[in-house]
Formats: structure tokens, sequence, C-alpha cells
């Protein structure tokens, strides 16, 4: 093939990712393991939903966990009206007015944890962990290699208490796309820990190989099967949107810390309208703004009159 007819290809799946064939889908998404060796990880996806990655394999450094906890706790800070560490919490009670939570509900737990949103618009740093070349590969392997899209991206700010309650709050990140489900995930999620994971610290609650169920958490005996994902600060646990999972209620001092970068697949509605709202100029500014854009679905055709229409020959 020429060089010109190849480039001429690989922009018209760009322009036309619904339309790749099979074969080139998986050839693209083998790329993506290879070049990056991460054989080991879409393997644990494959056969338990999840993978957890370490810090020396995304390259996420401890300077970088600082400035994302940094800005996450004076956001905490400027939101809430006291003071957040991480050894201590929140440096005052708080009150959640009449607001139940959203897990919490399954169970009626009391909310001990609040999220904060549209992270990237927030600091560079949130920017290039969007981007982090193992999340995204690792994406794109679980979604689709041309399809995948920015859904949210968002922080748990997690302390001592009930948590989720005896549920574990179990639930599918795709739990509102219908039913049947296939093979392909329709979100995939990167839960980057900041703090150290560890039961008592409230970890993340998983039923390893679930996504091969292609349902709901069938509850209660969901619980019983859940298993807690222990990993150290900087761990990415990377994982599909048919996983069983929640979280164990954090039961020492301290706060529980943790950045959930939300993917999609094209086809879905984004929780986030970032094709639409996100500024454009803070796209430019991280480490690959061309790969940012890209994931944040800017330009969707059919906004305007795109596509050509002939002229009528008198
Ligand atoms: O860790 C948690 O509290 C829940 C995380 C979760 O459900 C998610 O990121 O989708
Ligand atoms: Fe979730």
């Amino acid at each position: 093939m020429s060089k010109q007819r190849a480039k001429q290809d690989k922009d018209a799946k760009k322009k036309a990712p619904f339309a790749v064939s099979s074969n080139d889908l998986q050839k693209a998404r083998q790329k993506l393991v290879a070049e990056l060796g991460l054989e080991k990880y879409v393997l644990d996806l494959d056969l338990n939903g999840y993978a957890v990655v370490p810090p020396e394999v995304t390259g996420v450094t401890p300077a970088n966990l600082d400035r994302l906890t940094e800005v996450l706790l004076a956001k905490s800070e400027e939101l809430v009206g006291c003071g957040f560490t991480v050894a201590e919490g929140p440096s005052s009670e708080v009150d959640f007015g009449d607001y139940r939570g959203t897990l919490e509900l399954q169970s009626g737990a009391k909310p001990s944890q609040f999220q904060l949103m549209q992270l990237c618009t927030f600091d560079r740093a949130f920017r290039d962990l969007a981007v982090n070349p193992v999340a995204t590969a690792l994406m794109r392997y679980m979604i689709g290699p041309y399809t995948t899209r920015f859904s949210s991206h968002n922080c748990f700010v997690k302390w001592k208490g009930d948590g989720y309650g005896e549920s574990l709050g179990l639930h599918c990140d795709q739990g509102g796309v219908p039913q049947p489900w296939g093979r392909v995930a329709l979100n995939a999620n990167c839960n980057w820990c900041l703090t150290d994971y560890t039961l008592a610290d409230g970890a993340f609650a998983c039923v390893a190989g679930s996504h091969h169920r292609n349902s709901q958490p069938v509850m209660p005996q969901a619980i019983r099967e859940a298993i807690p994902v222990e990993c150290p600060r900087g761990s990415l646990i990377a994982f599909h949107g048919q996983l069983w999972h929640g979280a164990y209620p954090k039961s020492t001092p301290g706060l529980r810390l943790t950045i959930a970068n939300y993917y999609r697949h094209a086809s879905i509605q984004p929780q986030d309208d970032i094709p639409n709202h996100f500024p454009k100029a803070l796209a430019d500014d991280c480490d690959n703004p061309k790969v940012f854009k890209q994931l944040a679905g800017f330009g969707a055709p059919y906004q305007s009159q795109v596509l050509p229409v002939p002229k009528a020959v008198s």
C-alpha cells in the first residue's frame, strides 16, 4: 500500500470510527498493549475486569501525587469551609443537610464523603492525568481504540464513617446503559489512589470476573463475593464498566482520596458535557493536547452542515 493511501485510510478511521473492521480494531488494540508492555494488565482486565497498575508503570511521580493532593485539599476547604488534611480529615464536623448520598441510599448509610467534579478545569496536573498514556491505552483496550471519550473527571473525598453501609454500594458504572450488554465496555474507569488503599482505609470493593456476567450486581450474594483491592498510594485501578464494585467503609482517621477519571464509548452520553462546555484553551495546556481534544470529543460532526451538498446544474 502506498504511503499516501495508508495515511488516507488512517484519517478515514479517525473520521468514521464506527466503520472500522473487526480485524483492524483487533490490530489497533494489540498495538496499544505491545507498545507500552501492558500485557499483564490487559490479561487482568480480561479475566477479572480490573487491573492494579503501579506508579512505576504509569509514570506518575510522587511530585505529581503531591500536586494533585494539594489542589484537591484546597478545593475541599474552599467549598466546605473548613480545613482538610490527609492525616486528620475535615477539621470540623460537616453537615450534609437533606442530602442522603448516592450509593449510600442502597443501605441508608449516612454520607461520609463528597465528590469534587470537573477536575480538569482545576489545574494542568489533572489534565495530564486524564491523558496518561498507560491509563488511556487501558481504556481504549476495553472501550475501543477510536471510540473512547471522556465522560467526567471526579474526586472522592472519603473519611471515617459508615461508607456505603452493608451493601458496599455495589454497582456497575455502566448500569444506566440498557441491556443486553456485550463484551465491549461502554464505560470504563480509572481510579487513581492518592492515599493507600487498605481494607480499614476504605478500599475499593469488587467481585472479580463479574464483568462477564452481563448483569447488575445480584444482591445480597454479591456482598459475600466481594473482595477488597488493597494497593499503595499512586496505584491506578482500571476497571470495566460492567464490573460489580463499590467500597468498604473507612474505619481509620484521616482521608481516603481518589481521582475517578471516567471514560465512555462515543455512542454513550457523557456525564459532563465536555464536548460542548469544556474550555478549549485549557486543552492546549497539558502533556498531550491532541489526545486530550480527541478524548474530549470536540468538533463532533453533524452540529453544522459538515457534508457537502451537490449543486444544481442549469
Ligand atoms: O471508591 C469508591 O467509593 C467508589 C468508586 C466508584 O464507584 C467509581 O469510581 O465508579
Ligand atoms: Fe462506580
